[in-house]
């Protein structure tokens, strides 16, 4: 995708979070291209499947790559996209179902492999596209259409996930903040490995919680989002798992890994360290010789 596709018909709904989300991902792509000097082509964005996932086709403005793959397999695509081109900012945006539920698996290889990509996580507690089913950040006995009688299972901590897999880079955003949203995905951008934004992103339809984020002081509503204090020391992981268990919806990087070394490194000293060999040489490796 090099120019944005007129014909697409998905629209998403008034209001919904994704369009704030957007917003925040034009301005850090700009960034980006103004503090690197790379061109527009030399940043990839790899979605979902899901409301969220549609950001690909609806960005506005001057059109990045993009890749629209299979329901929760963002990973692994930007993971052979990476082994072939480590040099391209690749951008993952996906939903929570997405990427919490069906494609949950992927994260802790590449959070171990420190991956380098930034993953933005759209989360409005429910599979929005399909109609507003449970997903795993739904709160416990919510009712949706898959759980009539109220969520059984209990809601998910992603926050606290990231943060237990490896994730070297972990931010929490609202999709309200638009610049300091951006600022966070820059951040991220720039951070050498795996980089998740987690953003709180409302679905208007079938979840709308911005008054239950954003508080409501007329009706003595406090918000749920706080901002994380400027003290707060990122590098210091036990400071960040303070911050994720501290109640509520922290906001801004929490948990950055200091000389974080993404694969694409370890991978170059690696094949630095490997023995080049004629292709005589390695048939006769294969060879099962009798003496
Ligand atoms: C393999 C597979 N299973 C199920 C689906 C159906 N499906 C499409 S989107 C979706 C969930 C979307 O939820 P989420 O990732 O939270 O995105 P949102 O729509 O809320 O932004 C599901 C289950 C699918 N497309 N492919
Ligand atoms: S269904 Fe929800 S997530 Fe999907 S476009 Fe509408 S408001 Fe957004």
């Amino acid at each position: 995708m090099t120019s944005k596709n007129e014909e697409y018909d998905f629209k998403w709904c008034p209001g919904c979070g994704d369009f704030g989300v957007r917003r925040s991902l034009e301005y850090a792509v700009a960034d980006w291209i103004t503090q690197t000097g790379q061109s527009i082509e030399n940043t990839v964005v790899v979605a979902g499947i899901g409301c969220s996932g549609n950001m690909v086709h609806l960005l506005e403005g001057p059109q990045p790559f993009g890749i629209h793959g299979i329901h929760g397999r963002t990973l692994p695509i930007s993971f052979g996209i990476k082994m072939g081109r480590p040099d391209l900012n690749v951008v993952i945006v996906a939903g929570d179902g997405d990427f919490l539920s069906i494609g949950m698996e992927h994260i802790a290889p590449q959070a171990q492999r420190n991956l380098n990509v930034t993953a933005i996580i759209m989360d409005n507690a429910v599979y929005g596209l399909t109609k507003g089913q449970s997903s795993p950040t739904t709160d416990m006995g919510v009712v949706t259409p898959t759980t009539p009688y109220g969520k059984v299972e209990g809601a998910l901590n992603p926050l606290d996930l990231y943060l237990t897999l490896g994730a070297s880079f972990i931010a929490s955003g609202i999709s309200t903040k638009i610049r300091p949203l951006g600022n966070l995905m820059s951040q991220a951008m720039h951070h050498p490995g795996f980089a998740i934004v987690h953003v709180q992103s409302p679905c208007t339809t079938y979840n709308d919680n911005y008054e239950i984020l954003k508080g409501n002081p007329k009706k003595g509503m406090a918000p749920v989002a706080w901002d994380i204090p400027a003290e707060h020391d990122p590098t210091d992981r036990a400071a960040a798992h303070r911050v994720i268990h501290s109640g509520g919806i922290p906001l801004g990087v929490i948990y950055k890994q200091e000389n974080s070394k993404p694969l694409d490194k370890r991978m170059g000293e690696a094949w630095a360290k490997a023995r080049t060999q004629s292709v005589e040489q390695l048939l006769d490796s294969f060879l099962f010789k009798v003496s």
